[in-house]
C-alpha cells in the first residue's frame, strides 16, 4: 500500500450486489472519470487515490461477498485514519457503509450524518427486498439478526449521534425500528419547512457532540432524480443540487472551524442508468464542496 500522507485518501468500493440493480459497481470509475482528483486538488485538498478494495462477487452468495468486501473496507478505512488521512470511499451500493462505519468507529467515537431518501434501517428479517443496501445504518447500530454471527457486532455508531437527512421513503417495519431508535431524523418536509442550512447546522451539532468527528454518508438518491438520475432506487421529491451543495458547504465551514469531518462515503452512483454521467459529476462537485471547495 502506498503510505498516504495526504489529507484525503480515495478508496474505491466497486460493489453492486447489495443493490437492486447491477451497475453501481461502476460508480467509482464514473466518479474518477468525472474528475474527482482534480476537483479535490482545486479545492485545496492534497489527495491520494489508493485504488479499490477487492470485491469477490463471482460465485458467492451476496451476503458472503458483502461481508468480505465490507471487512476489507473497514480495514482500509481504519488504516487510512491511523495514517493521518481522511478516507473518502466511493461506492458502489450503500452496503459499503457497513464497512465504512465499522472502519471509522474502530478506534474512535464517531457520529454520522446520513444524507438519503431512505432510512437504510432494515435487517435481513425486516427487509422487503433482502437487498443489503437497505440495511447499513441498522448494522451500524448493532441490530442483531444479520445473516452471520460476525455481523452482530457491537454497535459502531452511537444512536444519539446518528442523524438522517432527507428521508422520504421508509418501509413499515423500518419505520417502527427508526421510531424506537435514539436517532434524529429529518424528512424532506423538515427541509422544506426550515431550510437546509438550519437542518444541517443542527445535524452537525448532534453528530459531533461528544464524538471524535463525523462520518458523512452521501447517498446520491437524496437528490431529486432530475438532479441525480443515475441511482438504483430513485424517489421523486428530493433535494435540489443547490440544497445539497449548501449542506456540504456548511459542513466544510464547520470543518474548517472545528475539524468535524472525519470520513465520508459517496454511494449509489450507477452509470448504467445515466449515460450522460450527470450523477457522477454531481457527486464529484458535492464531494469537492464537502472538502472545502470555495467559489470565491
Ligand atoms: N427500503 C427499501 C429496501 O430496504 O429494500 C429500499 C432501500 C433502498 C436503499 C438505498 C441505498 O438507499
Ligand atoms: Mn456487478
Ligand atoms: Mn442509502
Ligand atoms: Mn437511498
Amino acid at each position: 500500500d502506498s503510505a498516504v500522507s495526504s489529507d484525503v485518501a480515495v478508496i474505491g468500493a466497486p460493489i453492486d450486489i447489495g443493490g437492486n440493480r447491477r451497475g453501481a459497481d461502476l460508480g467509482p470509475a464514473a466518479i474518477r472519470h468525472a474528475g474527482l482528483e482534480d476537483a479535490l486538488s482545486e479545492a485545496g485538498v492534497s489527495v491520494t487515490d489508493v485504488g479499490d478494495v477487492s470485491v469477490s462477487e463471482a460465485g458467492t452468495e451476496p451476503v458472503d461477498a458483502i461481508q468480505s468486501t465490507t471487512a476489507a473496507i473497514a480495514d482500509r478505512v481504519a488504516e487510512t485514519l491511523q495514517q493521518g488521512a481522511r478516507p473518502l470511499v466511493l461506492g458502489g451500493d450503500h452496503s459499503i457503509a457497513i464497512g465504512t462505519l465499522r472502519g471509522t468507529a474502530r478506534n474512535a467515537k464517531s457520529g454520522v450524518i446520513w444524507f438519503d431518501a431512505h432510512g437504510d434501517y432494515n435487517t435481513p428479517t425486516t427487509s422487503p427486498s433482502g437487498n443489503f443496501h437497505g440495511m447499513p445504518l441498522a448494522a451500524a447500530h448493532g441490530h442483531r439478526d444479520f445473516a452471520d454471527a460476525d455481523w452482530s457486532i457491537a454497535p459502531s455508531i452511537p444512536e444519539e449521534n446518528t442523524v438522517l437527512v432527507g428521508l422520504r421513503s421508509l418501509d413499515e417495519r423500518e419505520r417502527d425500528a427508526l421510531r424506537r431508535a435514539d436517532v434524529t431524523a429529518y424528512t424532506m418536509a423538515d427541509i422544506d419547512d426550515r431550510g437546509i442550512s438550519e437542518i444541517v447546522d443542527e445535524a452537525i451539532d448532534i453528530a459531533a457532540s461528544g464524538t471524535d468527528g463525523v462520518h458523512v454518508s452521501l447517498d446520491l438518491d437524496w437528490l431529486d432524480p432530475r438532479a441525480a438520475p443515475g441511482v438504483g432506487t430513485p424517489v421523486p421529491g428530493g433535494a435540489t443540487e443547490r440544497e445539497a451543495h449548501l449542506a456540504l458547504e456548511r459542513l466544510a465551514e464547520r470543518d474548517a472551524a472545528d475539524d468535524v469531518l472525519r470520513s465520508m462515503d459517496v454511494v449509489e452512483v450507477n452509470p448504467l442508468l445515466d449515460d450522460e454521467n450527470t450523477t457522477a459529476e454531481a457527486a464529484t462537485d458535492l464531494v469537492a464542496s464537502a472538502f472545502g471547495n470555495r467559489i470565491i
